[in-house]
C-alpha cells in the first residue's frame, strides 16, 4: 500500500512535528493543502493537547496525526487523549513506543515511529510500526548521527515497511532525491515552519530566512541528547561550556526554557531555534497552500527531466 493511502491524503508529504510550534493553525493548514499536517504533542500537558485536536478538527475535515515525544514524562496522560479523540496516526519520536504499541494497534492507529539508524528501523518493524520515518541527521532537533543520503537506503534494504525520508528535504528536487533513494514519503519540518501560518513568533521565522547553509551545529551529542539549533549567543556559550566539560546541571541551566524563550518571545540569541540545515535555502516566507503546490510541480517537473547519460 502506498503512503497515499494507507494515511488517506493527497500527497506523500508529512509535515514533521516541531515542539511548541506544531500547532492547529498548521497542522490545518498542511492536511487542507494535502499533505499530513501532525501535532507536536512534546512540552502539553493532557488538556492541552486535546484542546488542539479540538481546534484542529474545526480547522480540517482531512485526516492529521499526533506525535509523542518519548522522552516526556506525562506519556500516559497523551496516549489517553489520543484514544478518546479517536487520533488516527501516531508519530513517534526520541525513543521506543513498545509499551503502547499493542495499545495503539488494537485501536486501529497507524504508527509511523521516526528513527536515527537501521538497527532502531528493524526494531520498530518488528513491534509492529506500520511505516517508519528514517531521519538524518541534517533535520532540526534531536538527531542522530548519519545523514539520510547514507541512512535511507540502509533503512529501505532493512525493512518491508514503507519508508519515510526526513533530515535535509526542503523542496521538490529533495523529494525526487528522497523518492531515488528507495522513500515513498517525505517528512519535512524546517520549511514548514517558514510558512505563513505556522505560529512561532516572526523572529524564529527570520532567523530561518537569515541562515546560511553553516549556521546549524549540533550541540549536546556529549550528554546523550545531540540537538541542530541555528548558532547564536546562547549555543556559543553552551559550546563553550561543553568544552570545560561542566556538570550536566551548568548546561541544563542554560537551555532550560530555551526552546520557549525563542518560540514563544521571539528572543532567537538567548533561545534554543531549532532548525535543519535546508534553512539555508528558505529565501521567503509563503503560505503552506502554495509552497505545496510549487514542491510537488517541482518534484514532477524534475523526475521527469532526470536523465543518466
Ligand atoms: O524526536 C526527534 N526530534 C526532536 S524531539 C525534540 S524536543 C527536545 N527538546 C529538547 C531536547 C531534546 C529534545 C526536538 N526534536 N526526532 C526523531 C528522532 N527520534 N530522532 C532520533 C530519534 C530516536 C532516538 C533513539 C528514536 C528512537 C531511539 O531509540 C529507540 C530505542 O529503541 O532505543
Amino acid at each position: 500500500m502506498s503512503i497515499t493511502e494507507l494515511l488517506h491524503i493527497e500527497y506523500p508529504i508529512l509535515q514533521g512535528a516541531m515542539a511548541q510550534i506544531a500547532k492547529a493553525p498548521l497542522v490545518a493548514a498542511v492536511s487542507n493543502a494535502g499533505g499530513l499536517g501532525i501535532i507536536a504533542s512534546g512540552g502539553m500537558s493532557g488538556e492541552e493537547l486535546r484542546a488542539e485536536i479540538k481546534k484542529t478538527k474545526t480547522l480540517t475535515d482531512k485526516p492529521f496525526g499526533v506525535n509523542l515525544m518519548l522522552m516526556m514524562t506525562n506519556i500516559e496522560e497523551l496516549t489517553a487523549v489520543i484514544l478518546e479523540e479517536g487520533v488516527k496516526v501516531v508519530t513517534t519520536g526520541a525513543g521506543t513506543p513498545k509499551t503502547y504499541m499493542p495499545i495503539w494497534k488494537e485501536a486501529g492507529i497507524t504508527v509511523i515511529p521516526v528513527v536515527p539508524s537501521v538497527m532502531i528501523a528493524r526494531k520498530m518493524e518488528q513491534l509492529g510500526a506500520d511505516a517508519i520515518v528514517a531521519e538524518g541527521t541534517e533535520a532540526g532537533g534531536h538527531v542522530g548521527e548519519t545523514t539520510t543520503m547514507a541512512l535511507l537506503p540502509q533503512v529501505v534494504d532493512a525493512v518491508s515497511i514503507p519508508v519515510i525520508a526526513a533530515g535535509g528535504i526542503g523542496d521538490g528536487r529533495g523529494i525526487v532525491a528522497a523518492f531515488a533513494l528507495g522513500a515513498q514519503g517525505v517528512q519535512m519540518g524546517t520549511r514548514f515552519l517558514a510558512t505563513e501560518e505556522c505560529p512561532v513568533h516572526e523572529n524564529f521565522k527570520l532567523a530561518c530566512l537569515n541562515a546560511k547553509d553553516r549556521d546549524t551545529v549540533v550541540t549536546g551529542r556529549r550528554n546523550g541528547a545531540p540537538v541542530r539549533s541555528i548558532k547564536n549567543k546562547m549555543i556559543k556559550e553552551y559550546q563553550r561550556l561543553e568544552e570545560e566539560n561542566v556538570d550536566r546541571d551548568v548546561l541544563e541551566e542554560l537551555t532550560l526554557g530555551s526552546l520557549r524563550k525563542a518560540v514563544q518571545e521571539g528572543d532567537t540569541e538567548n533561545g534554543s531555534v531549532m532548525a535543519g540545515q535546508i534553512t539555508g535555502m528558505i529565501t521567503e516566507i509563503k503560505p503552506v497552500s502554495e509552497l505545496m503546490q510549487e514542491m510537488v510541480a517541482q518534484a514532477k517537473q524534475v523526475a521527469n527531466e532526470l536523465t543518466i547519460k
